[in-house]
């Protein structure tokens, strides 16, 4: 008879048939697969790539159902449209914004609600919360119970956005169940939907999420990965530029302030990134990195997927060299 039985933290079909195969366990007695077992007890992480078919044909299908859909989004690196998931998810949906605790403290939480309520956002309601810091989650779960139409209730977003960690805490404030879903660092660690138990009226049920294709963590090497994911709350750094003046993070970004007025540049991003700023642009340094041009209005972001975000007061001209398949944006300033 085939197994049916899944991994309880990362929800792939278990086999201990083939060890290179994802889902071998040394034991079908075994509650986890043998890369969850190796993240959890020894941070040993292993990469599996996947495709977002996969995940987007799993999004469809919760579409499909009546139940209530968290979607999550990581604060520091919010996708260039939070509306997007609405072609594949119609259902009663809460926009969760979580790891308040990376942004700087002062950045209030009134003040990020206000700016995508200003977008009309199409979500039942929009709460921002720190799964980490422990912060506005009794919140969330009164505001779960009121919206829920059924006793599941779907987690979705992107990969890396904290799903997983979420459920985990809310598990273990709410619930005597003692699994633990299996979170890491690193993209693509929940592989298949996993329903974790809170109550008799409440299951959630993790996904995996969507890979962020454009993100910068998928062209670094382990160390500057680490050192580019945020651990605690940003101090931003702030330069003033004339034209003609360039900034520079580690060996990744270069910025030319091309034309414009004096400039105010505020870097929302990792404390353990060198930043340098050249004076005049006799520096070549990464300008063999791919360049695209921005038009900068008044009190815009330019958004570096993975990375976070620079804040730039004034309009003006600027040149960013960079991966060519790093995704960059630019919005409205969030801060
Ligand atoms: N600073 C911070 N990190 C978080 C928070 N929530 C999750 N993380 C981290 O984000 C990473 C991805 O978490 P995970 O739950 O695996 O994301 P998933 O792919 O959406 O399931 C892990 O390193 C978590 O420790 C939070 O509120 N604050
Ligand atoms: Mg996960």
């Amino acid at each position: 008879m085939k197994n049916e039985k899944h991994c309880s933290g990362c929800g792939v079909l278990l086999q201990d048939e083939n060890v290179m195969q994802e889902g071998y366990t040394t034991s079908l007695d075994n509650d986890l697969c043998q890369r969850c077992f190796r993240i959890k007890n020894y941070g040993d992480y292993q990469v599996v790539t996947r495709s977002n078919e996969e995940y987007i044909e799993i999004l469809k299908s919760v579409g499909e159902k009546k139940d209530l859909v968290l979607y999550v989004v990581d604060l520091l690196n919010i996708e260039k449209d939070v509306t997007d998931i609405r072609k594949y998810i119609q259902n009663k949906m809460i926009l969760v914004l979580n790891k308040k605790d990376v942004l700087p403290k002062s950045v209030k939480e009134e003040k990020i609600i206000q700016y995508f309520e200003n977008m009309e956002m199409p979500f039942e309601e929009i709460i921002v919360i720190s799964t980490e810091k422990n912060q506005n989650i009794d919140y969330l779960l009164k505001r779960i119970k009121f919206y829920q139409t059924t006793n599941l209730v779907y987690v979705v977003g992107h990969t890396n956005a904290g799903k997983s960690t979420l459920i985990n805490k809310l598990l273990k404030n709410y619930s005597d169940n003692t699994s633990e879903l299996t979170i890491s660092p690193l993209p693509s660690t929940t592989l298949n939907t996993v329903k974790m138990e809170i109550n008799d009226y409440l299951t959630l049920i993790d996904t995996p999420g969507l890979v962020d294709i454009g993100s910068i963590v998928n062209f670094v090497d382990k160390d500057m990965f680490k050192k580019l994911s945020p651990k605690k709350e940003i101090k931003p750094k702030t330069y003033q530029l004339k034209k003609g003046q360039a900034i520079v993070i580690e060996d990744l970004v270069r910025i030319d302030y091309r034309e414009g007025e004096k400039n105010s540049f505020t870097l929302y991003i990792s404390n353990d990134l060198r930043v340098k700023r050249f004076l005049n642009h006799h520096h070549e340094d990464l300008k063999d990195l791919s360049k695209r041009t921005y038009e900068m209005k008044f009190n815009e972001d330019l958004v570096i997927n993975g990375l976070g975000f620079i804040k730039i007061v004034n309009q003006g001209t600027i040149d960013v060299y960079i991966n060519k398949d790093v995704e960059t944006f630019t919005r409205k300033s969030l801060i």
